[in-house]
């Protein structure tokens, strides 16, 4: 039989929900195409192949043959009815976790779109896949309004304390596991907290890569001094072929 289109994943590739959506269709066998998103720019592109003309639009988005799919949940859901059989774990379970995670992840965004505001190289790094080095500092501006946007966008959801509180019940969710896991096997939940630490010590592969200006943004050198532990246990899952995906950086000895 001849294979049907590919369902297409839209993201940006640094970010810890589209790494959500793809770790989940990977471990999953979805096969799927990935494009990147370019926030403002890619947005009239993304609304016509949504059909959505109004309202606030975000990725990943998976756009398959007969139906679109928002949100890195969805996604994850969607994945998981895919293979069948369960291997992403009980996502009534696994919900709570995950809403720690995105209330960290909203807190990460908010302090790495921050951060990049107040740095010119940062602002110039963000151009880099788009434009050639001479023409980054007189365009600076496009890139400073694109961050205020997403600034705006999402500062509702900002919730203080809420990177910490998350990193805290992942250790102590660890501890309390005889698996290794969050749960008895690999699932959501683990997938859905390890991205956090990408916004203390990112380790995905991205693509184009992090300039030193940007990936200090995603840094918190005395968070991930504090929780040492688990980006070990990030280290370990990304080590593993059983539990590892695309973005994972090859562990070297
Ligand atoms: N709850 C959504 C959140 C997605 C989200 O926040 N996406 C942001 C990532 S920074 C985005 O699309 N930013 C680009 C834009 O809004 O233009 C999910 O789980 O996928």
């Amino acid at each position: 039989m001849k294979p049907g289109p590919a369902a297409l994943l839209v993201g940006e590739s640094f970010s810890p929900w589209t790494q959500k959506a793809r770790w989940a269709l990977e471990y999953c066998g979805l096969p799927f195409a990935y494009r990147e998103y370019t926030p403002t720019l890619s947005e009239p592109w993304l609304r016509w192949r949504m059909r959505q003309w109004s309202g606030a639009v975000s990725v990943p988005v998976l756009l398959p043959p007969a139906q679109v799919v928002r949100g890195s949940w969805s996604i994850a859901r969607h994945a998981d009815a895919h293979a069948g059989d369960g291997r992403l774990g009980d996502f009534a379970a696994i919900a709570a976790w995950n809403e720690l995670s995105e209330a960290a992840l909203a807190e990460i965004r908010t302090r790495v779109v921050r951060g990049v505001l107040a740095s010119p190289t940062a602002l110039d790094e963000a151009l880099a896949g788009l434009l050639p080095a001479p023409l980054r500092p007189p365009l600076r501006v496009v890139a400073r309004d694109a961050a205020r946007r997403l600034d705006r966008k999402y500062r509702h959801l900002l919730v203080p304390g809420a990177l910490r509180r998350a990193l805290e019940r992942l250790r102590d969710g660890l501890a309390r596991s005889s698996s290794g896991y969050l749960f008895e096997r690999f699932g959501y939940a683990d997938i859905a907290m390890a991205v956090v630490l990408e916004g203390i010590a990112p380790l995905a592969r991205i693509e184009p890569p992090l300039g030193p200006a940007s990936r200090q943004c995603w840094s918190d050198p005395h968070l991930a001094r504090e929780f040492g532990d688990l980006l070990d246990w990030r280290a370990s899952l990304a080590h593993s072929p059983a539990t590892s995906y695309s973005q994972l950086l090859p562990v070297t000895a």
